[in-house]
């Protein structure tokens, strides 16, 4: 039931987080209507082995954009048919923050201002025609570094630590979000807690170290179990899943199996052959925020809990 629509939705999420590592900011689009300019550019790139894309205008420039979503930083002449570098900037803007992508406007023109007006349209930095090559690697690669330490620290802001999963502050940015969306679809939303059982006791058996390794163990097993939704660690040993493409039924089923997994399995996936257990709160509900929705979440916890661990309450 996972359709191919959802799935690229999905990637789209573990993208906007995970975002691409370090020293991958390296594909650029460079925009002329010189053919020989462009030549010239791309050549300079090339020889600094960056992935280079070209277009001979604005309006072409969008169209390859729209196909190659791995562009970084667009250099940019500003005089040419159909849509001017400036024009250009102020499209690209409407989609892109500067921190996305960066645009380098490029002319000959000694119009005064000139620079001035293609960073109010949006460009990051400019240079002037004729340029000398070692100024514009430089700008060049100081432009890429931004982009690569800001994509670093939105990755950071947005992690878990220790298990690499979104964390709580990223879980209810997005889940605020999509929560909004299912409602004016007129759907209903539904969000699971999850926490480990008797943690405490495995931290004193084995040591905080294992009970480190356990977490990070769960953690690769929920990416795995739920790949469609989203699983952020909110703290200490609890999770929480966001459905957003899985409806409440295969919700309910996927958890019922988890759990009977990790009961069954966890001793052979997790360090030093712990045993565990996972007891979970899920709801259901529409027209309600994203707090109330948790807290209703908590309530059902709380219930597996005291009915016994090792269940679900929905
Ligand atoms: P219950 O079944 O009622 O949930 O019992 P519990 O022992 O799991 O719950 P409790 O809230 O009493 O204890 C949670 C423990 O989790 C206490 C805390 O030291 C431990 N813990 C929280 N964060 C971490 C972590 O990052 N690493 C490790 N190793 N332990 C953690
Ligand atoms: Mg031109
Ligand atoms: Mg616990
Ligand atoms: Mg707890």
């Amino acid at each position: 039931y996972i359709t191919k629509e959802s799935k690229q939705a999905y990637h789209y999420l573990r993208k906007q987080l995970m975002r691409l590592p370090r020293n991958s900011k390296r594909t650029i689009l460079v925009v002329d209507d010189s053919m020989q300019t462009r030549h010239h550019i791309c050549d300079l790139l090339m020889r600094q082995k960056y992935t280079v894309l070209e277009a001979k205008d604005g309006l072409e420039a969008l169209e390859v954009l729209e196909q190659h979503p791995e562009i970084s930083v667009i250099i940019a002449d500003n005089i040419m048919p159909r849509m001017s570098g400036e024009e250009l900037c102020v499209e690209v803007r409407r989609k892109y923050s500067d921190d996305d992508i960066a645009i380098i406007g490029v002319s000959s023109s000694d119009q005064a201002y000139l620079s001035a007006r293609f960073i109010k349209s949006g460009a990051n930095d400019y240079i002037r025609k004729p340029f000398n090559n070692e100024e514009f690697y430089c700008r060049l690669s100081q432009n890429v570094d931004m982009l690569e330490n800001i994509a670093t620290i939105r990755r950071q802001a947005n992690t878990d630590y220790l298990t690499d999963l979104p964390n709580r502050r990223y879980f209810f940015e997005v889940a605020r979000k999509e929560l909004r969306q299912q409602e004016s679809a007129g759907k209903s939303c539904h969000l699971a807690m999850m926490d480990i059982d008797h943690f405490k006791r495995i931290n004193d058996q084995y040591g905080h170290d294992t009970g480190d390794a356990v977490l990070k163990a769960l953690a690769k097993r929920l990416l795995k179990h739920f790949p469609n939704d989203l699983v952020a660690r909110l703290g200490g040993e609890e999770f929480a899943i966001y459905f957003t493409h899985s409806s409440y039924t295969q919700a309910s089923e996927m958890l019922e199996q988890f759990l009977t997994m990790v009961d069954k399995q966890s001793q052979s996936f997790s360090p030093d052959a712990v045993h565990f257990t996972l007891s979970v709160g899920l709801t259901q509900a529409s027209q309600v925020s994203i707090d109330k929705l948790l807290k209703q979440a908590d309530l059902n916890l709380y219930e597996a809990k005291q009915t016994g661990r090792n269940r679900i309450v929905k």
